[in-house]
């Protein structure tokens, strides 16, 4: 059995960007592996977070995993912060790093753009993560594209230290879906869709109302050209939409190109909705569910528990490793 370890921020509404790029591979996962799924609430506070609404959005995720299907009888789901593993963990690999690779991270260059000055711990986020998938001896990390450069900086971290230190970590590998690995801003195809954007309209979060699906689809940029075909260069806005299309439907690009072949942007916008508004509707049922259950807080403290029992000895070796403690 494969170990797989990922994590979502709770920084607001999971949109499909998360779910098709991370969640549903995640669900799958579960089936034949060892999961483990962390809320990682202390990567969300690089960036200033309301301390009540953070709590709220931590049981947002926590009841969306739920939703979508992770089970905690098989997987282990759990909030970062309950395990000290990660921010010990990630100090002993902050020490083995350098300013220059963390320099190069080009999610640390965007989210600081513009500002005079970042937070420290904007900079040395990737080690964090880093650490979160150190600390769990995974082998698999399901994550969407976004995600590759700090899965290399991971891997990069832990040869490091084996070749220093003798066999410590097990060097994990990213694992990336074939549709939906970057699903873009609706507003924008050319970045990607995100939690965090001003435009709710760029984006389609989990629980959005079918009115709401309707607007962002039929609003979102596309070209002039009126041809429905992928092209990622020149037609990055129909290109988002056929692989969302794709991602939900489990028809490929060729199977829709073919189908909206000689059809306007307005069929297939409305074909998308339909088919988006049907995805989500049992995840937003089984959401209202369990969002404000006793079964939800009892699956994240048995989770915690789990988790830190795996932590505690990996932080064991990684301590006799380096010959900290007594
Ligand atoms: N647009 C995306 N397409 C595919 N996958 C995506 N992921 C994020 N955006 C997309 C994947 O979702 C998982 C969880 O992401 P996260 O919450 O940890 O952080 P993020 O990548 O920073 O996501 P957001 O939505 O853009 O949040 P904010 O706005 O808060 O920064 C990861 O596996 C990620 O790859």
């Amino acid at each position: 059995m494969k170990r797989v370890f990922s994590g979502v921020q709770p920084t607001g509404n999971i949109h499909i960007g998360n779910y098709l790029g991370a969640l549903k591979q995640f669900v799958q996962l579960q089936e034949e592996n060892d999961a483990i799924y962390c809320i990682v609430d202390m990567h969300s506070i690089t960036v200033p977070q309301d301390p009540k609404v953070l709590r709220q959005h931590i049981l947002d995720v926590a009841a969306l995993y739920m939703a979508v299907g992770l089970d905690p009888k098989k997987s282990i789901i759990f909030v970062q912060s309950d395990v000290p593993g990660h921010a010990e963990l990630s100090w002993i690999l902050t020490c083995n790093s350098y300013t220059g690779e963390l320099s190069r991270m080009t999610q640390f260059k965007q989210k600081s753009k513009g500002k005079e000055s970042a937070p420290t711990g904007l900079f040395t986020y990737p080690i964090l993560m880093a650490a979160d998938i150190l600390l769990y001896d995974a082998d698999i990390v399901p994550v969407g594209n976004d995600q590759k450069q700090h899965i290399e900086l991971t891997r990069d971290i832990a040869i490091r230290i084996n070749n220093k230190y003798g066999e410590t970590f097990v060097v994990p590998e990213g694992q990336f879906v074939k549709s939906g690995a970057r699903v873009m801003a609706l507003d924008d195809p050319t970045s990607k869709m995100s939690k965090s954007a001003e435009n709710p309209h760029s984006r389609i979060s989990l629980l959005d109302e079918p009115s709401k699906i309707k607007k962002s689809i039929m609003k979102a940029t596309t070209d002039s050209e009126g041809v429905i075909r992928f092209d990622i260069e020149n037609k990055p806005g129909i290109s988002n939409l056929l692989s969302i299309y794709s991602a939900f439907s489990g028809l490929s690009i060729e199977e829709l190109e073919k189908k909206y072949d000689s059809q306007g942007y307005g069929t297939l916008k409305k074909d998308l909705v339909e088919i988006t508004v049907d995805a989500l509707a049992p995840i937003q049922a089984r959401y209202r569910e369990i969002r404000d259950s006793q079964e939800l807080l009892d699956a994240l403290k048995d989770g915690g528990q789990r988790a830190n029992a795996i932590a505690e000895k990996t932080m064991k070796r990684v301590k006799d490793r380096f010959g900290l403690g007594l």
